[in-house]
């Protein structure tokens, strides 16, 4: 028997663990250049270590530059993100800032391990604001998280330890530059992160990231001054309110040199907000904006604003239309360092929604496309579900409402992802989900990148580079998320999740529930009308696109349960009813997981055994879950129409 050709990994550094490497060029053996910022130092050490662990015996040399092959490290003055890959002589040149530098250095050490002897790159980032928002609570716990308790708190208070400087590495090796620490929804102690309580402890932290050019958030609470300040109110045409948040940011501001701005959740979700006070969002954002701008601070004011009462006898309110009918109006008047958080989608991160209007309402205010990597509702990193596809089609709508720079990535000034990380070794819970961050990563910086090159460069960085793992596990991840949609709720209604914690089937679950997100299902019919008839909501898109998903024949079908109610019977486009289609789609979904699982199984000697092992587990817990979700949603369709499956499967009368 051969032996196994098996690649042990240390996991614990995700796609940062560079493998030996046979056939490294020649001029890797020398060094040139003494940068002298922390950043251009780190990328130095960076470079240094990820030569020696991919096998080169590597020498810096300090003094005068000869014509020797070498790698020549050029540090720029200045915080400018741009960076330079070029070859130079018989070796190659990386060029910029002290942090061009370190996005230079990763890139390069990247290029090397997938093979690249000569790799030439010149690049800035698409955004400045690149960055991950932690819910993260002070007690340690995270809301939505999946991967163990927090990186930054614990015991109700922040803190530093040896991984605050792994993540940063890990960040920037993607290409990103920020990271708000703490929840959005602002509790406890985390509200005395505003105070100077804490100062020894954010000042580390924030110097572990400043080391790798990540800047420190924080969520606020909009009524801190009540909550910290002994103020009556949080009016923000307050003077003294106005007044509380300018000494508490000149303070702020002054102990943690690394802090860019505060992330705020207003009038979202009983959180207090300017609404309290009958001001409006741009009133609340602008008073925070002024508070910050002598320190050249920003705010990332969240779009995420309806009504989370409603009663579900009330038809007429449509959730979907809220962030619109809220922020549109105020085009204009926010300052210039507010930033709009919008979701990717109108309600809230499932498997399949259309892109937020909002985006294509925002002419004269900056905006900021929030995602979601924690898989909330996507898995709950039990399942693999490769986001990045979806988050691509995204950034690609064209929005319709200019002739040039239309779609969303050209539209947004800056971009955000819900953090799927946590103190797990493995970082992300299940190993595969560290592909969404990574990929989260690359693609703030190049919205333009290719989802699949981007599967492919992780696994080879993170699995080695067996072409037949690549293929396999690359595969699997560009397969995951339609598998993932087509067992779960069916074609884009969404909400058939547990009420709660979100995990595993629930088709009625919030269908008489205070949050909005209804399906209205009958024995006859499926869904809410959102066209001209129904809600209205298809008029908040450009007159092209509110024709297309008014009219149920050029609605995309992925979508057509989002847009419309319609019958069970109504023909699909393949002349299947829609039931049958979601039957089909609930039974090939359990299949296509198993198939996932069992090209998975088939790699067991081409894989690290700890690897290989927590992945199939987690597969296990998939199938069990695909099942339930495929047995669930069949049978309370069946039940309410007593229409038979055609091909006569399995549900239970
Ligand atoms: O969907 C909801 C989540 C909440 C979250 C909220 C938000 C942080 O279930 O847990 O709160 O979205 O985005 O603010």
């Amino acid at each position: 028997m051969q032996p196994k050709e098996v690649i042990f990994v240390d996991y614990s550094l995700l796609w940062l663990d560079w493998k030996p490497k046979d056939g490294l060029p020649e001029y890797v053996k020398r060094i040139v250049g003494t940068p002298a910022t922390r950043q251009g130092k780190a990328a130095l050490r960076e470079l240094m270590a990820g030569l020696s662990a991919m096998g080169a015996e590597t020498e810096q040399c300090s003094g005068k530059p000869d014509d020797l092959p070498a790698i020549r490290l050029k540090e720029y003055p200045g915080q400018d993100e741009k960076v330079t890959l070029r070859r130079s002589g018989d070796g190659m040149e990386i060029s910029g800032s002290g942090q061009g530098l370190i996005y230079g250095v990763f890139r390069f050490l990247r290029h090397l391990a997938l093979g690249e002897a000569f790799p030439e790159w010149e690049s800035s980032p698409a955004y400045p604001i690149r960055m991950l928002d932690h819910w993260d609570n002070d007690d340690g716990s995270i809301e939505r998280g999946y991967s163990g308790p927090s990186l930054f708190f614990r015991d109700g208070r922040p803190i530093c330890t040896e991984r605050t400087r792994d993540y940063a590495r890990l960040l920037a090796s993607c290409g990103l530059n920020g990271c708000c620490i703490n929840n959005v929804n602002v509790h406890g102690n985390a509200l005395k992160l505003l105070t100077g309580s804490y100062k020894r402890e954010l000042r580390r932290i924030a110097a572990c990231l400043a080391e790798y050019g990540v800047s420190l958030w924080l969520s606020v609470s909009f009524s801190a001054p009540i909550e910290l300040g002994r103020l009556e109110t949080a009016d923000p045409l307050d003077p003294s309110v106005r007044q509380w948040w300018r000494e508490t940011c000149g303070r702020l501001f002054a102990e943690l040199p690394n802090l860019v701005g505060f992330l705020v959740k207003a009038d979202s979700e009983g959180r207090p907000g300017p609404h309290s006070y009958g001001r409006s969002q741009a009133e609340g954002a602008n008073m925070l904006a002024e508070a910050v701008s002598p320190f050249g601070g920003k705010i990332l004011w969240r779009c995420f604003v309806y009504n989370c009462t409603q009663d579900w006898r009330d038809a007429r309110t449509d959730r979907a239309r809220a962030q619109c009918d809220h922020f549109a109006p105020l085009d204009g008047q926010f300052r210039e360092n507010v930033y709009l958080q919008i979701k990717n989608g109108p309600v809230d991160f499932q498997i399949r929604e259309p892109v937020s209007p909002l985006f294509g309402h925002l002419e004269h205010t900056n905006s900021m496309a929030e995602f979601q990597i924690a898989q909330e509702y996507t898995g709950q990193q039990r399942h693999v579900c490769y986001l990045i596809p979806m988050f691509r089609e995204v950034l690609d709508f064209h929005l319709e409402h200019r002739a040039e720079r239309d779609t969303v990535a050209e539209n947004i000034s800056a971009i955000c992802a819900v953090s799927n990380t946590g103190s797990d070794f493995n970082w992300t819970g299940h190993d595969l989900a560290a592909a969404n961050l990574f990929g989260f990563g690359l693609l703030s910086w190049d919205p333009s990148a290719d989802p699949e090159l981007i599967a492919r460069e992780w696994t080879i960085l993170s699995f080695g580079a067996d072409p037949e793992v690549t293929d396999t596990v690359s595969g699997i991840l560009m397969r995951s998320r339609d598998v993932y949609e087509k067992y779960t709720a069916p074609l884009g209604i969404g909400w058939m999740c547990a009420p709660n914690n979100h995990y595993g089937p629930s088709p009625e679950g919030y269908e008489y529930d205070r949050w909005g997100t209804y399906h209205r299902a009958n024995h006859l019919e499926i869904g809410v009308e959102r066209g001209p008839e129904g809600t209205g909501y298809t008029q908040q898109y450009s007159p092209g696109l509110a024709a297309m998903y008014a009219s149920t024949e050029d609605c995309p079908e992925e979508l057509l349960l989002f847009f419309h109610r319609l019958p069970y019977a109504y023909r699909m486009k393949d002349g299947r009813t829609l039931l049958q289609r979601i039957y089909d789609d609930h039974f090939e979904g359990y299949e296509e997981a198993k198939a996932m699982a069992e090209a998975w199984e088939n790699l067991e000697d081409k894989l690290d055994p700890g690897i290989y092992a927590r992945v199939r587990e987690r597969f296990r817990e998939q199938l069990r879950c695909a099942a339930e979700w495929r047995d669930v949603i069949n049978t309370w369709l069946y039940r309410l129409t007593l229409i038979p499956d055609e091909k006569c499967r399995t549900i239970y009368p």
